[in-house]
């Protein structure tokens, strides 16, 4: 057996919420923007909470997705373009958001069950060997935001 620790953070928000600690690595808020494009990857985003220690983001995985990369919009003489990034560092207590416009996933192939079920899990995995499991909502284009509880 390994040692790495798998925690589901699905409900994270309500675990922080619970306790009351500001200082545990977890992520919420994730969305996966399917391409309106058959073909053409996806886009997910999401935020990156720190814990008690400085990591980094160094993959994340799906059983469900064809590829998945971590990217990085870059604007250079008005020019926008994206990098393949290998890492996202994740500082201890701050939170991290991969949005439009800046650090992001790009995703290829999400199966057709993730997108029927309108959630795509996804492991993210941290330079200290910690795995966090999330449900990202899958949002076809087009299709409003979910309500923000
Ligand atoms: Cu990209």
């Amino acid at each position: 057996m390994n040692k790495i620790s798998i925690i589901f953070a699905a409900s994270a928000s309500l675990l922080l919420a619970s306790c009351g600690q500001g200082d545990v690595l977890y992520a919420d808020k994730a969305v996966v923007n399917l391409s309106p494009v058959e073909g053409n990857p996806s886009a997910g985003y999401m935020d990156l909470h720190g814990g008690r220690l400085d990591v980094e983001l160094v993959a994340v995985t799906s059983d469900d997705v064809l590829r998945m990369e971590m990217h990085e919009t870059v604007e250079k003489d008005g020019m926008t373009s994206m990098n393949k990034i290998k890492s996202i560092p994740v500082p201890a207590g701050k939170t991290v958001k991969l949005e439009p416009g800046g650090k992001h996933l790009m995703i290829w192939g999400v199966g057709e069950g993730s997108i029927n079920r309108r959630l795509l899990t996804m492991t993210l995995i941290y330079s200290n060997n910690d795995r966090i499991q999330i449900n990202a909502v899958v949002k076809k284009a087009g299709e409003a935001a979910p309500a923000d509880e």
